[in-house]
């Protein structure tokens, strides 16, 4: 079973696998959102490890790229390296299926509390927190991390990645869009005029990156997945001023509350759409309350860069698993594949491949893709092609869209749809609203599945007798 709690035993491994460039000497200012930026253009994406930060003391480490390629989310859940990307969305469903949640269990001590500041102590500075992006508002030292509060009426507890900007030494502002789990559970205890507390890890082995910003549904502890993720409960210790439970071996946690009534301008954010989408809004202050972390610590860094980037590698598998799900729980038949495009940062444009078996079967599965609760936050396109064509290859899907579909028939508008607030084509001061989103059949058309074109080209008998017989023609 994988450790999934640990992110010093990852990066050990991740460095055994070449997959870890360590970096010296740079400034947070900028370049290291740089860096990690360019470093997102690579194929694969190296994982970047900073040390020895401008300013900083040696062993103040921030790393980035993580889950930024299939061997590194491979490694982070203990998964076979080898498989396409299709295959690897089929093994992470056949395992994320078979999972029982596993609670943590309670202990009195950790790594995390090898120092523990307090009252006048408190300096979130004391951290190396890059400014990512040249143009944001502050520096975000919350990026890779979860959020962890407490439904004040059920008692459940959430963890969400929301970023997170420092204002100054002793508070920091949140963000969080109005449908998500912590966001509402603020909610909750801000309309009766209470405070709330929060738990921020900032630095943490990557299975909690991938849990925090995966759509559970309402009431469901994102830590006790990863729980079943290694098979045995992650150990937390208890907050010593929220009371709520803290990955024992987290590099930092910012410990907090929210009080009625504090907010303070947050953002811009250079956003994972590729955009300062929003511009500032009125967020939350968390006023710190303790710090905790490890000697040496590690900030967990994945600044939203424009695709491709980190979040939308490891997404592409984590919803394109989500929305298979749906679709079959909402008994859609026929589903051979679900792909969510990372150049629209796994959300925007999403690919459903089906074996057609009816009328509207079709229709069906886009519909249900673009508005099932995995597939609904800032979805624009959703297109449905036939099994022949492999949803994970771009070419074969464009392919499809231009020989199967028929422009005046074959796009479906969905209108007053979901909109959020980073979407750069809504209104320019990130106000609510709504937005269109399109379902695109570019598979064979269903009463033409018989007499359909025949398509071209070499048979599989024949294409397999060509590499064969004539095998040099295709060694490199
Ligand atoms: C790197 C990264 C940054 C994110 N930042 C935010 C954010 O600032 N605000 C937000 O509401 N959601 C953000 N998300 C999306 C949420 O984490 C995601 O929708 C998650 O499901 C929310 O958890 P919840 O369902 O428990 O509310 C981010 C996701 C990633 C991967
Ligand atoms: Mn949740």
């Amino acid at each position: 079973m994988p450790n999934c709690t640990d992110l010093r035993l990852w990066i050990e491994e991740a460095e055994k696998m070449g997959e870890v460039r360590r970096v010296e000497g740079a400034d947070w200012v900028h370049e290291m959102g740089a860096l990690t930026e360019l470093a997102s253009q690579m194929d694969p994406m190296p994982s970047l490890l900073f040390d020895k930060i401008k300013g900083y003391p040696e062993g103040y480490r921030v790393i980035t790229n993580t889950l930024a390629s299939v061997r590194k989310v491979a490694l982070t859940f203990g998964m076979p390296t080898d498989l396409s990307n299709l295959d690897f969305v089929k093994k992470w469903r056949e395992m994320a299926g078979s999972f029982k949640p596993i609670p943590p269990v309670v202990v009195k001590d950790g790594p995390v509390l090898e120092n523990v500041l307090e009252g006048k102590d408190i300096n979130v500075l004391k951290f190396p927190t890059p400014k990512w992006h040249e143009h944001d508002g502050g520096r975000y030292i919350g990026t890779g991390d979860m959020v962890i509060t407490r439904d004040p009426d059920e008692g459940w507890v959430n963890t969400g990645t929301y970023r997170v900007m420092i204002h100054d030494e002793q508070s920091v502002g949140v963000h969080i869009a109005l449908a998500h789990h912590g966001a509402m559970h603020i909610r909750k205890a801000l309309e009766r005029n209470e405070s709330v507390k929060v738990a921020i890890s900032v630095g943490h082995h990557p299975s909690f990156l991938t849990v925090a910003s995966m759509e559970f549904p309402y009431g469901y502890c994102e830590m006790d997945f990863v729980g079943a993720l290694q098979g045995e409960p992650i150990e937390v210790i208890k907050g010593p001023f929220s009371g709520l439970p803290i990955p024992a071996q987290s590099e930092i946690v910012l410990e907090g509350e929210i009080i009625p009534g504090s907010k303070k301008f947050e953002g811009p954010f250079g956003e994972w759409t590729g955009y300062y989408a929003s511009p500032p809004q009125a967020d939350p202050i968390i006023h710190l309350r303790s710090i905790l972390h490890r000697n040496d610590p590690i900030i967990l860094g994945a600044p939203p860069v424009r695709p491709p980037a980190e979040h939308s590698v490891y997404r592409a598998f984590t919803r394109s698993a989500r929305i298979w799900d749906a679709l079959e729980g909402a008994g859609v038949p026929g589903v051979k594949g679900v792909w969510c495009h990372p150049a629209g940062g796994s959300r925007m444009f999403n690919i459903v491949s089906i074996e057609q078996k009816f009328t509207g079967h079709a229709r069906q599965a886009g519909l249900i893709a673009s508005q099932c609760q995995a597939g609904l936050y800032a979805n624009r396109y959703t297109i449905v092609v036939d099994d022949d064509i492999d949803p994970t290859d771009t070419f074969q899907v464009i392919w499809a869209l231009c020989t199967r579909s028929n422009p005046e028939t074959s796009i479906q508008l969905i209108t007053r749809s979901m909109r959020t607030s980073d979407d750069p084509i809504g209104p320019a001061d990130g106000s609510g609203g709504f937005s269109s989103r399109a379902v695109i059949e570019a598979c064979k058309p269903f009463e033409r599945l018989k007499d359909f074109p025949r398509i071209s080209g070499p048979s599989p008998e024949l294409r397999a007798e060509m590499y064969k017989k004539f095998k040099h023609v295709f060694e490199s």
